[in-house]
């Protein structure tokens, strides 16, 4: 194979510019002296379909009729971000394509601009997945990701008067050059309705007669692996009307009825859900999920007759199935359902193939977020589905769980898959855990806590089922792509197949200390930071200078992520130059880039309070610009992309136990950001590899938030035993930041001193300390460079490709089969 190698481009620059010049010319009707940005980079984009288009082809006939095992990755999200650039990358073609397009006049980079982000993920779950992809076509791994065609992405961020506003992402208003629409390939999916019992020759068999009915239309994503030599799909579905001119309506004179029809059943593919609790218990969210499962099993069962013909006993050997968190945990039933009732299999052999397809991933303990589902809700709409899963469990509690605990009530209503209460509920997480053969945490301290914390009696009925995969990110992507000034930095002194094996990286630990590595390393970060310093321009009107720290927060709005944390230091260290103009700090920006969830009213005044807070500070010319503070509106994949290369700090300082993973605190590191960050998630493996001299690690562990929670924690204490930390909470309570308008920030101070669930007080010294490491660390500008330097060198275990290797070893069981040329 030549997986070792960098990708060869298999065009020369005068070709390319003829491809993109027959495509302008005879693709989009148009020509070179009229051609706008977009039509321009309509013709590159098709040009690399040319190449793309064969790799679906070749590697679709390498598998065509093929034995061998393949896994479906089934996701509510997949974050994708842009495709163009990442293909160009992939394929060996973005030098050629940035030479060509200069030949014809025009900036390559100005034209990728054009490209919307394909944003169909909330955060780190969708981009993980993305990730995955990738890694999955790079590994020549037989896997399709199947998921949601959504019309509408995570909404766009505006700010008005310093509060976030929400505005509808349009990604594909003019459709999209990445997806083949493949009509052969639409399923029916079933809804509502209710289930009969049918006698036949002294049988009985249960059979679902729905009321509705709906059209799955696949739309397929190309996903180019790196050297293009094998390209899967991403297959998103989007819902139709089952029929859409119903003729009987028409001719009675129910012409808008019948539309109205189509347009009930286009709302399911309509808008992708943001992590809210307010969206708790949502029928169209309900729907979202067993339209995406049904479509995606009946798809994977329909390849599978056409390759083995209706004898299904090979189903669950040739066909893993991982659940990206409990949004698809009803493909378990639907899959019982197909096996048992339309197949004629026995309760306890299709119990036996579901178990063996299915492996769940756990990416959250937050007790809001685990999915638990309205029993009546889910009986209205899927009423052979309910009957399955209290199958499931009673079997689930009289077979495993009576054998285990004998008589013990107690540890059944723990466990069972129905929680009983005023309304019963569904809990997915347990219906995902029992009818799985492996759960994985996203870290390794997360997987100890699945274990430990959320499913104890879970792991002492079956000890082998759970497991650890630590995440990871694409180097493609998160670097080659995104920083190509590090790259051909890193490539004049490793192998240049480094963004396929990350390990050859760790060449350059022996240039740590070399004086003038440093320096060219330390001047492709200060290009970054000039490029960015445009930006913020470009985006805020804000000056800053590239000589100060660029100090970035980017993540998801929460407050166990503790933004708000960040926030009372910045006004700790304003306060402090306030108070001694003198004060000895090296000029910061700090940058915050993140969404709240439209119904998240502390998230959307913690964006409020850091808007007001950054408009004074860098509006007041006392402290001499020694402090700037940026929100950017609108943070998405295709704006990380520009920031991660230019950051040179890493906030990571989630309240410990509570962020699962984390996977931008892998972008930033590996792109030479310094972490300040808690021992949580994946931060505590990061300061492993990269070397504990190289992290700055802060404030409370795990055993300490239990023993303070134990004690009692009293937030109001630390308020009123440190002064500093008491003036800046009370600063929040006047008018300082928000002139004439006093009181406007008080339900942050309210909460924090209230409830502060997340512990921000009681980590406020610590943090405040370490930020003092930071500042200090980063004069000596030898260390620095030494300390970043060793963060590029270390991070090969978060390549997303490790990650995949994990999984399709240790879970999934299979292997690749690359596609022939
Ligand atoms: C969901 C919800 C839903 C309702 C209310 C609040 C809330 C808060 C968080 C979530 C998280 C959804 C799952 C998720 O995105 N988890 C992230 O997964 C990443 C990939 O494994 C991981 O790196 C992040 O640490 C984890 O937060």
């Amino acid at each position: 194979t030549n997986l070792s190698a960098a990708p060869q481009p298999q065009l020369t620059v005068p070709q390319f510019k003829e491809s993109v010049l027959k495509h302008l010319h005879s693709t989009l009707g148009t020509y070179e002296e009229k051609a706008s940005q977009q039509a321009w980079n309509q013709a590159i984009a098709a040009a690399i379909n040319e190449f793309v288009y064969d790799g679906v082809s070749r590697t679709r006939k390498t598998h065509a009729g093929k034995g061998t095992r393949a896994v479906h990755y089934l996701s509510l999200e997949f974050l994708m971000g842009r495709l163009m650039s990442n293909n160009l990358q992939n394929l060996g073609l973005y030098e050629i394509a940035d030479a060509a397009m200069t030949d014809l006049g025009q900036s390559l980079s100005d034209i990728l601009e054009e490209e919307p982000d394909m944003a169909l993920g909330n955060g780190g779950l969708g981009r993980l997945a993305a990730c995955f992809i990738d890694s999955m076509a790079t590994l020549s791994l037989p896997a399709i990701g199947y998921g949601i065609h959504y019309e509408h992405g995570l909404f766009r961020q505006e700010f008005y008067k310093g509060r976030q506003v929400e505005r509808p992402d349009e990604w594909r208003e003019f459709g999209s050059s990445w997806e083949i629409c493949r009509p052969e390939s639409q399923q029916t999916v079933k809804l509502y309705g209710y289930v009969e019992t049918v006698y036949e020759q002294g049988q009985s068999r249960k059979v679902w007669r729905p009321s509705r009915t709906l059209r799955a239309i696949p739309w397929d994503i190309p996903i180019v692996g790196y050297g293009g030599q094998n390209v899967n799909i991403l297959r998103l579905w989007e819902s139709r009307a089952d029929k859409f001119f119903d003729w009987d309506v028409f001719n009675s004179g129910g012409y808008l009825d019948a539309y109205a029809e189509s347009v009930q059943a286009e709302t399911v593919s309509k808008v992708l859900y943001p992590n809210d609790e307010t969206e708790a218990g949502k029928e169209l969210r309900l729907i979202q999920q067993y339209f995406f499962s049904a479509a995606s099993i009946a798809d994977v069962m329909r390849r599978y007759k056409s390759a083995h013909g209706n004898d299904l006993s090979k189903f669950a050997e040739l066909n893993a199935m991982q659940l990206n968190d409990t949004h698809p945990a009803i493909a378990i039933p639907e899959l019982m359902r197909i096996l048992v009732d339309e197949e004629g299999f026995t309760w306890h052999d299709a119990w036996t193939m579901t178990r063996a397809t299915f492996a769940y991933t756990n990416h959250t303990l937050l007790p809001e977020a685990l999915e638990r589902w309205p029993l009546k809700l889910i009986e209205k709409v899927l009423p052979r589905h309910m009957e399955i899963i209290f199958e499931i469990n009673s079997r689930f509690l009289q077979d495993e769980v009576e054998a285990k605990w004998p008589g013990d009530d107690a540890v059944k209503r723990k466990l069972s898959i129905i929680e009983e209460g005023s309304a019963q509920m569904v809990r997915m997480g347990n219906l995902s855990a029992v009818g799985s053969h492996t759960v994985n945490g996203v870290a390794q301290i997360h997987s100890e806590l699945v274990k430990k914390d959320l499913f104890p009696e879970l792991n002492a009925l079956w000890p082998t089922k759970f497991t650890n995969v630590t995440n990871g990110i694409t180097p493609r992507r998160w670097m080659k792509a995104c920083n190509p000034r590090l790259s051909s930095l890193i490539e004049k002194h490793v192998d240049a197949d480094w963004p396929r094996y990350l390990e050859k990286l760790s060449g350059l630990k022996a240039l740590a200390d070399d004086a003038a590595f440093q320096k060219d390393y330390m001047a492709v970060k200060q290009a970054n930071k000039e490029d960015f310093v445009k930006v913020i321009r470009e985006l805020t009107g804000i000056e800053v200078s590239a000589d100060a720290i660029f100090d970035v927060q980017i993540k998801r709005l929460h407050e166990y992520k503790r933004q708000h944390l960040n926030l009372l230091h910045i006004m700790a260290l304003y306060r402090r130059l306030l108070i001694d103009p003198n004060y000895d700090l090296h000029p910061r920006v700090f940058i915050f880039g993140a969404k709240a969830a439209p119904g998240y009213r502390l998230a959307k005044e913690i964006i409020f309070a850091i808007n007001k807070v950054a408009e004074k500070i860098n509006n007041d010319v006392r402290i001499n610009n020694k402090l700037k503070v940026v929100f950017l509106p609108n943070y998405r994949v295709s704006l990380a992309e520009k920031l991660i290369p230019a950051s040179d700090v890493s906030e990571q300082i989630s309240l410990a136990g509570k962020e699962a993973s984390g996977t931008g605190n892998m972008k930033l590191a590996l792109n030479g950001a310094i972490t300040i960050g808690t021992m949580d998630g994946a931060n505590i493996e990061i300061a492993e590899e990269a070397g504990t001299d190289n992290v700055v690690i802060f404030g409370m562990e795990v055993d300490d938030v239990e023993a303070l929670l134990a004690k009692g924690y009293q937030p109001a204490d630390y308020y009123r035993s440190n002064d500093e930390l008491k003036a800046v909470l009370d600063w929040l309570d006047g008018d300082f930041f928000t002139p004439g308008e006093p009181g406007l920030l008080s339900e942050v101070k309210r909460n924090l001193i209230e409830s502060d669930s997340f512990m921000v007080l009681a980590d406020f010294e610590a943090y405040s300390e370490a930020q003092k490491k930071i500042d200090t660390l980063y004069r000596d500008k030898k260390a620095w460079a030494r300390a970043a330097i060793m963060n590029t060198a270390s991070l090969a275990k978060f390549n997303s490709d490790r990650s995949i290797q994990d999984y399709a070893e240790n879970i999934w069981h299979i292997k690749a089969v690359p596609a022939k040329s």
